[in-house]
This record gives structure tokens, sequence and C-alpha cells, in this order.
């Protein structure tokens, strides 16, 4: 053992090796030391974070917009911290995000003297299990450190899952250990790689060639590739995009995998997301007779009402292939794109599907600002230097048709969907991305409601995001799931319980001292805009007020009219979710 150097050290050294250069922070006595000792001295800088939700989101920003091998990294205090952050930490580890929670814990001693005496040491709950035990359900990896002899192990383990998996891990470092000795790293730390089985991998690639080589004839007549995240969670990018040109195939993307690549790409026909899917989108999966589905996940918000043709899909994913009947299993996304490209297939020689171009409308700068109306006006202001971030809200139906031209430049968290979560997300983002890029992030009011104070340390650490606050007054989305037909009757009342207090968010502005705005016109909202994208030093929040709290984007008006349909056929327990036309067919006749 090398007696120079120490735990508190190695952790350091690792996340920093890991691209690691900011650590959201809650301050705690349980993790001072280490902070204190070995994160204020290093290369890592100290983000001060208001609460551990909002850190533990801005860690997943930071991670997200990183991408490969990158991390992002929170630390907190025992359990009054840490379990506050174990709903950023489900997120990240249900959409595949790379984020470290480092959790300060009471020493050896006051542990066995609480478990052994009953004397109890601030935060406990039932001894030294508590956290370790919540989070082994929502991490990759959860370790505790109290041992200095293991720590370089465990520290190891824990982090190479964590970029292996693209998942959150745990780490509980004792008070007591951080000083302790330990030996120093060995080597650099190495994603695992997901391992093919030759000939299932060569028989797959067979299986998808064939339908792809216009020479065979059972080639497909319209292909399509659908580009899934876990594109973007394992760094195939690329080689996603270099197969798309080299076999000259249309793409869509999932609303995970929004601008996984730029959407400024001739090959580019738009954001596949069900019904919520412009119509020549919907119109080109349906006329397609075989779909190439590259890391896709299916998950409700992602498929809107739509069941997937599995008959025509091949879908590969992580380690899997499945199409039709077949199934293979042991075949890695990233040998399977690889084989493909080096497959042979014959090039399509096919004019690529002209989609309608957007815009065409009229907006007068004196009307009142409608959902729609907003998306329309807003979509010039993006430019191929502009992050677009969006919360779960009826803001994932907006931005879903926003052209999004930087690549990797469109967030979310549209599989686990916990509202709050894409304003501290932007902290992260802001922290991550180049320095000519700009981040707008759209958020529902009562989303915003839940983590509002992510401006003040965006306001601290002079991040720019524009905050555009839509404020309808109402949780219309969860009316919107429960029944629909409400937003275009206007007589229908919201369900109980769903106005939300309408607060002047624009005035948090003069809480924390960033810049703040209240739209209710186009003209307003172009000064704002005008004034907010000079602002370069301090967040905007433009709050965005939508008069009629009825008003929803153009692409979930679909909804309505198949609620009406349970309506009359008198099930009204039925109405609720994401409606799937064929059972709703059925179901009402
Ligand atoms: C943390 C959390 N709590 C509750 C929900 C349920 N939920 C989903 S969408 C939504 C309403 C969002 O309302 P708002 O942010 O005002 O956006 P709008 O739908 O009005 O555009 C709620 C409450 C959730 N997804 N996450
Ligand atoms: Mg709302």
């Amino acid at each position: 053992m090398n007696n120079e150097y120490t735990v508190g050290q190695y952790l350091v050294d690792r996340l920093y090796e890991l691209g690691l250069r900011h650590l959201f922070s809650i301050p705690g006595d349980y993790t001072l030391d280490w902070v204190d000792g070995y994160v204020v001295p290093s290369k890592i800088e100290i983000i001060s974070e208001v609460n551990e939700l909002n850190a533990g989101y801005a860690a997943d920003g930071y991670a997200r917009q990183k991408g490969q091998y990158g991390i992002g990294a929170l630390c907190v205090t025992y359990s009054a911290g840490a379990l506050s952050a174990a709903n950023p930490i489900a997120g990240a580890y249900v959409e595949r995000v790379p984020v470290v929670l480092i959790n300060g814990a009471p020493s050896i001693k006051r542990t066995l003297e609480f478990e052994q005496t009953g004397l109890s040491a601030h935060h406990f709950i039932s001894g030294r299990q508590t956290d370790l035990q919540v989070f082994e359900y929502i991490t990759a990896a959860a370790v505790r450190i109290d041992s200095p002899h293991l720590a370089p192990m465990l520290i190891d383990y824990a982090l190479t899952q964590c970029i292996t998996e693209r998942r959150p891990v745990y780490i509980e470092l004792l008070e007591d250990i951080v000083d302790l000795k330990c030996d120093r790293p060995k080597g650099n730390l190495t994603p695992a790689k997901a391992i093919s089985d030759a000939k299932i991998l060569e028989k797959s690639i067979d299986t998808v060639k064939s339908k792809l080589d216009s020479a065979k004839p059972e080639s497909a007549k319209s292909p399509l590739i659908w580009l899934g995240v876990e594109v973007d969670r394992f760094g195939l990018e690329k080689q996603a995009e270099s197969l798309i040109k080299e076999l000259n195939i249309p793409y869509v993307t999932q609303l995970m995998s929004k601008a996984v690549l730029s959407e400024n790409d001739p090959h580019f026909m738009g954001v596949f997301d069900g019904m919520a899917s412009s119509d020549a989108v919907q119109d080109l999966v349906n006329k397609s007779d075989f779909i190439l589905a590259l890391g896709v996940w299916l998950t409700d918000i992602n498929t809107v009402g739509w069941p997937p043709d599995i008959d025509k899909t091949a879908f590969v994913s992580l380690d899997t292939i499945k199409f039709g009947t077949y199934f293979g299993a042991q075949v890695s996304l990233e040998d399977f794109i690889a084989g493909l490209r080096a497959a042979g297939v014959r090039r399509r020689d096919q004019a690529l599907p002209q989609m309608p171009k957007g815009g065409g409308f009229k907006l007068n700068l004196g009307d009142k600002i409608n959902y729609q109306g907003f998306y329309d006006f807003i979509s010039r202001y993006i430019t191929d230097k502009t992050i677009i971030g969006s919360d779960a809200s009826m803001n994932y139906f907006g931005t879903l048709l926003l052209k999004v031209e930087a690549a990797r430049g469109y967030f979310a968290q549209p599989s686990y969907s916990s509202i709050g979560y894409i304003a501290p997300a932007a902290t992260g983002i802001c922290l991550a991305k180049d320095a000519d890029q700009r981040v707008m992030v759209f958020t529902g009011d009562g989303g915003y409601q839940m983590t509002a104070l992510c401006v003040a340390t965006q306001t601290r650490y002079g991040l720019n995001p524009i905050i555009f606050v839509i404020d309808n007054g109402v949780f219309a989305v969860e009316q919107w799931l429960a029944d629909a037909t409400v937003f275009s009757n206007s007589n229908a009342p919201f369900k109980e319980g769903l106005r939300v207090h309408r607060c002047f968010y624009s005035k948090m502005a003069d809480v924390v001292g960033c810049k703040g705005y209240r739209v209710e016109t186009f003209g307003e909202l172009e000064n704002a805009m005008t004034d907010a994208l000079a602002n370069r030093s301090s967040p905007s929040i433009i709050q965005v007020v939508v008069d009629d709290p009825k008003s929803i984007p153009k692409n979930a008006e679909w909804k309505e009219s198949i609620d009406a349909k349970l309506r009359a056929a008198s099930h009204p327990t039925k109405i609720r979710g994401l409606g799937i036309p064929t059972t709703v067919n059925e179901e009402a006749g």
C-alpha cells in the first residue's frame, strides 16, 4: 500500500478521469471533509445547488450534454439529502443517464453506537442499510465505502458500471473513511462492451440485409430507419449517420432521440411519435414496408396511440434483435450497425421522400398568445446553435415539431416524465455545452412550480438559459389524458384539482437577480426575445401567458375525437391514458 494516497483523493481522481469538471453539491457535515479536503483543491468545480431534487436534475442534464463516456455527479448528505435525490436518480435509471450519487454517511463509530446502544446520529433512519437499500433498486451499482482496503475496488466497480450501463450509481462514503490511506488508481476505467455471438450476429445481419438490398427479390420497396435513443446513449451517432448515408434510406427519430443527428439532414423525415407526429410522418411510417428500428424504446409517450407494427419492424436494441418471429440474442447494437455497413448492401438509388415544409402561418403582433401560435412563432428563433429542452407537459407536443439543427440538441425526459425536470436540468446542460450554444427550455406552469429556484443557481454561476414558462393556469396534460373532449368544449369544466395557482413567474427575476418578462401578445414576446437573446450573463424567465386554458398544440387535438367516441359509447372509465385507436374502435363500436 502506498502511504501517500487516500480514499477521498481516489474518488476525486477517478471522477476527473471520467470527464467530470463540475460537481453539484448540497453541504452536510457528513460530506464536508471530502468536499473541503479533496474536491475544493481539485480541478472539479463545486456548483452549490438549492436542493437535492434540482441537483439531481442538473447532474442528469450535465451527463446528457456531455454525451459519450461523460458523466454527471452530485454530492449530498445522508437520508435527509439523499432521499430527496431518489426521484432524479430513478429518472436517470429509466432513461439511461450516467449520474454518480455520492452520499456522505455517518462514521463507523456513530453507526455502531446507533445500532447497538440506540444513540442516534442526525439523519439516521434505521441503521447502515437504509439509503443503500433504497438506491439498490434504482442504480446500476450501489456500494458503501467503509473500508479503505476495499475502496479502490468498490469505486472502480461502481464507476465502470456507470459508464457501461449508462445508468446512475450510488457511492456511500463514510465521513471517517475519506482521509484513510489506500492504493493509487491502476490504469483507466473503460466501459465493458456488449458481447455478440458471431453466428447469430451474421444471421441477423443477413435477415435485415435481405430486406434492404434492392438486388434481393424479398427486398422492401419503401424501407425506413427509425433511430432510437440507444444510438445516443451508446455514442453510435456517427456510425448510424454513415449507415443512413451509405444506404440512402430515409429515417425518423423518437421523441427520446429527437435531434440525435442534425434535423437539417435530407434523410431526416421527422420525429415519429404515433398520433403526435406530423401527418406526413404518419403517412410515411404507414406506407413503409420495412422499418429498421435501431435502439428504439417502446414507451407510451414515445409511440402515442400507435401499437407498433411488429411484423414489418426489426427492433435491434442493446444486445438483441426481434423481427416478427425471429429473435436473435447477443447481437450488440454497435456490432450490428458495423456489420450491416460492411455487408455490401446495395445502395438505394431512389429519390428521398419530400416532406412538407413548416411555416406559412400568419400571426398578428397584437394577438393574444395561444399554445400552437407560440410554437409557430418561436420556431424563427432557433438556429444551429440552439439547444432545446422540454418538460413533461403540452410542450412535448409543441417541441416535437420544432426543427432542431444542432446534433444532440434536444433534451427531455419523455419516458420517466417527472414534471419539474427541464428547468434545473438546464443548469447542467449550460455548464456542459459549447460556449457558442444557447439553451432554450419550455416548461408548463405546474412543472415550473416544482423546481422554480433553479434560476437562483443559474444566476449565481452566470448561466444564461431562456426558460419559457407556459402559464395556462392548469395541469393541462392531466386533463388531456383523463378526457381530452374538455378542450374543444368551452363550457366543460376541468377536473377537480387540475387548476394551477397563477403566479407571477417573471418576478422570480427580482427575487434571484436575473431577467424576467411577462408576455401576453406576440408583440410582447418578440420584444422579450430580443432582450433575452442579448442577455448573456443570467437566465431569462419568459412567462408566456396563454389566456385560454383550453388552448393546446395542434398535434394533441387528435385525442379529442377518440375520447368523444368513447364517451358516446358510454365507456367513461376508459377515457384515460394514451388511447390506442384499434382498441378504441372496437370498444367504441
Ligand atoms: C413529479 C410529477 N408529479 C406529477 C406528475 C403527473 N403529471 C404529468 S403532466 C402533469 C401536468 C403538467 O402541467 P403543466 O406543467 O402546467 O403543463 P401543461 O400540461 O399545462 O402544458 C402532471 C401533474 C408527473 N408527471 N410528475
Ligand atoms: Mg399548465
